[in-house]
């Protein structure tokens, strides 16, 4: 008998067994005798209920909440939570698809240990099933060990997308407890680092900001990704909805280097020379002067009310009475008053009736706000460019006004049941990994002004400058494949004993000497308190949808067990904390005295909510003052200190059109962008350096709505509609201007090859007729060469393998859209 056979046979028989039982209980209910109808029979069987449970998606950093649908085991639908505020029912077409992450064929099933020594894309990593005891044992015992030869500075943590309190959360004591200054090195400088610099340089929050979008009238939009990508993406397609269709309908002016749907659905789509972006925001601010359109309740007015700003004109100081601003009268007399509508044209190539048209509507059109992100500032000159847009907020009197921009606040969170600092023994204290600094260089005299430099720590292990890492641990991140020039990481850690604790197997696992395995978000307990969103303060929770499904554990869980692991008082700090649950409970404890609007009060009913927020947004500004929430109503005045205390944190405590900020980092700025010192603080005007030297064409590698960061190329249906507008099916084609691609005898469809100083990557070509003739389009996400059976060896080539490892001195911020490079027929 086949085993096929013999398994429907019993299957049979089982099935005959439960109608049987459910035919005689069907009959006593009702009193019928004799068997019920089969199918009748069916239906009263006694089945799995359908459990629902809050969860956040993460296949991108809006943080959705949904509403996870369980039947006997297996999760089958991701919903939209009506209950959350940011997703409201609705998801982006990704959503959907978490629980392909949750059933991904290719996922680790359990703790692993490496056995072949070599590392390299072609190397087997012969990993073989361990226990998680021999992996926190192991990692422990290195720990330990570099601890008592002074060397724990040789420790790194890495991280990528980190949730909140009981992931990312736990990496600051971790540091301080055991004794590393890398712990943690996130990917905020190959992320988006450029536009918080920005803004910590004009208004002092290091920080996104969150927008008042449905009542905003008009909108600039440079360089950000509004349709596709801008955060939260879900909830930034609802409000599109809505600012278009509301009355006044929101007025939108999109600013970019091809044509995108964004660009496509503005009112005015303007297409920019790469990297020009502060030219054209400067000669808005020009526009914005002279006509005389500038909001007198926030920036002031002349002594002089006749007085206008008149173009190559100086004003005299002191002749203007600034209000919340800092610095206008220096920054007009020596930068904006030549910067005019026709200087801008011969930078941006926007012709200046265009430019001096949008000035004019956002000018006029309160409340009106320009946001920006990847496109401005990824550039060398990307913290100069976003702050030249984020003047033009100022201008307008958009900053803290209904319809304006706001900055996120943050969730009052309860505290932990042991402090740290109680837990630190001498070494931590004083103990030589004090004096060394971290292996990224961040925070150092080579760049002074970042927290985080993450594209740098392969190539330093590699020169052993500052020194070697011996152990090396990643979180949701990917940098062998992310990072610019990832081939150097490829190089470097091939002597760093590697764990990594991603679920797949992405690159970076292949060079892992241990895999830990994290549960799927599906499969964890885990916060997140939002990204900037609408201001008001909100955390969601994920629940676990069911039991994790394989041998695998919660990241925060991980990272408690090592922390026991470790001799001395780290171990009985970690042994109070415990795990990722009693973290939770404690963290929940803050909402006891701050119910939620929508009744969580605990962590019990944080579970069953799945969300925790308090509306208002507890500042404003209304004509002229700026106000504080009192309970009722906007009704506390606040002072100039309580300003610079709580909104504007700047030095002088106003928003600095001359920032104090960058003036701390004079001699540094100007060693590295060559500007005067005396001029640095100035928002301007700086020449980019793009790299690929004579090459003639710039390459970007905007997201796609289809594309999870570096996580989503394992999923056949996103793979299968990846890039809606050109075609891109199973694979994603390069965009190409079909002038351009035929004076280089390209056709339509051709395998192109395209190069840069790093080397060349082959695609295939697709003429985008209205992209710029001078930029090439290439959206990231495929290319990897692991990452699991249907993402490996997935064309086109990678882009990150011509993408230069050059970066922006004031912001950190990986130059991802600034090289140059050329196209030819393959
Ligand atoms: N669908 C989706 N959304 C995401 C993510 C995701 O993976 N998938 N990831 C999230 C993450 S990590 C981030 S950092 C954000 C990024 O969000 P965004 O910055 O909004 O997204 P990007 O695609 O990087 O690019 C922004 C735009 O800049 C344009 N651009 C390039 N160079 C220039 C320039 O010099 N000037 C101008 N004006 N425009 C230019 C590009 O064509 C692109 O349209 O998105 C987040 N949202
Ligand atoms: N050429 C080019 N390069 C870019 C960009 C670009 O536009 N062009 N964009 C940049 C941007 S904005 C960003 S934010 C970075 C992102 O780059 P990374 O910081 O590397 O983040 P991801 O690519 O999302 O990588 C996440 C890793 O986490 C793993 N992972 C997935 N799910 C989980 C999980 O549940 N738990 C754990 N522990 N791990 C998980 C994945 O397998 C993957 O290996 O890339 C940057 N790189
Ligand atoms: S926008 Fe889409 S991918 Fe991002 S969290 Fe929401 S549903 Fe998930
Ligand atoms: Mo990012």
């Amino acid at each position: 008998m086949s085993m096929n056979l013999f398994q429907t046979l019993l299957n049979r028989r089982r099935f005959l067994q439960a109608s049987a039982a459910a035919g005689a209980a069907g009959a006593a209910a009702t009193g019928l005798t004799g068997l019920a109808p089969v199918s009748e029979a069916r239906a009263q069987t006694v089945r799995g209920e359908t459990k629902v449970t809050k969860n956040i998606c993460a296949q991108c950093p809006a943080r959705c909440g949904i509403d996870v649908y369980t039947t006997d085991g297996k999760v089958h639908g991701i919903y939209g939570d009506t209950g959350n505020p940011i997703a409201n029912g609705k998801l982006c077409p990704k959503g959907h698809l978490g629980s392909y992450f949750l059933y991904d064929p290719d996922r680790f099933k359990g703790p692993m240990r490496r056995t072949n020594p070599n590392k390299g894309r072609h190397e087997d990593p012969g990993f073989v099933p361990i226990s998680w005891d021999e992996a926190f044992d192991t990692i422990a015992a290195r720990l330990n060990d570099l601890r008592a030869k002074g060397e724990s500075h040789r420790f790194a943590h890495f991280y990528g997308r980190g949730w909140g309190a009981s992931d990312a959360g736990l990496y600051g004591d971790f540091g301080k407890l055991y004794g590393t200054p890398n712990s943690a090195i996130g990917h905020a400088s190959m992320c988006a680092e450029g536009s918080k610099k920005a803004k910590h340089a004009t208004d002092g929050n290091n920080s996104y900001n969150a927008h008042d979008l449905r009542k905003t009238n008009y909108m600039l939009i440079m360089g950000a990704s509004f349709l596709e990508a801008f955060r939260p993406y879900n909830n930034m397609m609802q409000m599109w909805g809505e600012m278009r269709s509301k009355s006044p309908r929101t007025q939108v002016t999109c600013v970019d280097v091809r044509m995108n749907p964004t660009m496509a659905a503005a009112d005015r789509a303007l297409y920019i020379k790469p990297a020009t972006d502060g030219a054209f925001a400067l000669a808005l601010a020009h526009v914005i002067l002279t006509e005389g359109l500038w909001d007198r309740d926030f920036v002031g007015d002349f002594f002089n009310l006749n007085q206008r700003f008149q173009a190559g004109q100086r004003i005299r100081p002191g002749s203007f009475n600034e209000k919340w601003v800092h610095g206008l009268t220096e920054w007009w007399n020596e930068e904006v008053k030549d910067r005019t509508p026709e200087w801008a044209e011969t930078i941006t190539g926007i012709p200046a009736r265009h430019i001096r048209q949008t000035a004019i509507e956002f000018g006029s059109t309160r409340p009106a706000i320009a946001i920006f992100e990847r496109g401005p500032t990824g550039h060398t000159n990307g913290t100069y460019n976003g702050m030249a847009i984020h003047a033009l907020n100022a201008l307008v009197g958009s900053m803290f006004t209904e319809g304006g921009l706001f900055y996120q606040m943050g969730t009052p969170y309860g505290a932990l049941p042991a402090n740290a600092d109680d837990f630190m023994d001498d070494y931590a204290k004083n103990g030589a990994w004090k004096s060394q600094p971290r292996i990224d260089m961040a925070r150092t005299e080579l760049w002074p002004m970042t927290a985080h430099m993450m594209q740098e720590a392969g190539p330093n292990h590699l020169k052993g400058d500052p020194y070697k890492m011996d152990t090396a641990m990643f979180f949701y991140t990917n940098p062998l494949w992310t990072a610019p020039d990832p081939k150097v990481w490829e190089e470097a850690l091939k002597d760093v004993f590697v764990i990594d604790t991603s679920p797949f197997p992405g690159e970076t696992a292949m060079y892992a000497d241990l895999v830990l395995p994290e549960s799927t978000y599906l499969e964890r307990l885990q916060d997140s308190p939002t990204y900037p969103f609408e201001g008001w303060p909100m955390s969601a929770l994920r629940v676990p949808a069911v039991d994790p499904i394989y041998d695998t554990k919660h990241f925060g869980d991980m990272l408690i067990e090592i922390g026991k692991r470790i001799n001395g008082p780290t171990g009985d700090y970690y042994r109070i904390i415990d795990n990722v649950e009693n973290v939770l409970r404690h963290r929940a404890s803050g909402f006891a005295a701050n119910p939620g609007d929508n009744g969580v009060t605990d962590f019990e009913s944080w579970k069953e909510k799945g969300v925790w927020y308090r509306k208002p947004y507890h500042w404003r500004f209304i004509r002229g003052d700026f106000y504080e929430w009192d309970g009722q109503r906007y009704g506390i005045l606040m002072t100039e200190d309580d300003v610079k205390a709580k909104l504007l944190k700047t030095p002088s405590g106003k928003f600095e059109f001359k920032s104090g900020y960058l003036e701390q980092y004079a001699e540094y700025i100007n060693k590295e962008l060559g500007i005067p010192t005396e001029r640095v603080g100035l928002v301007q005007w700086v020449e980019p350096k793009h790299s690929g030297g004579n090459r003639d064409l710039y390459f970007v590698t905007p997201k796609t709505p289809m594309h999870a960061e570096g996580r989503g190329a394992n999923i056949p249906h996103a793979a299968a509609i990846h890039q809606p507008v050109a075609g891109g099916r199973g694979t994603v084609y390069l965009e190409v201007n079909p002038n351009t691609a035929r004076q280089r005898g390209i056709r339509n469809g051709d395998r192109v090859r395209v190069t840069s100083d790093l080397g060349s990557i082959e695609a295939e070509c697709r003429f985008v007729a209205s992209h710029r003739p001078d930029t090439i389009v290439l959206p990231f996400e495929f290319g990897h060469w692991a990452q699991g059976r249907w993402a490996k060896d997935r064309g086109p080539g990678h882009s990150g393998e011509i993408t230069a490892n050059v970066s922006d001195p004031v912001s950190g911020l990986a130059s991802y859209y600034t090289g140059k490079v050329t196209l030819e027929k393959a």
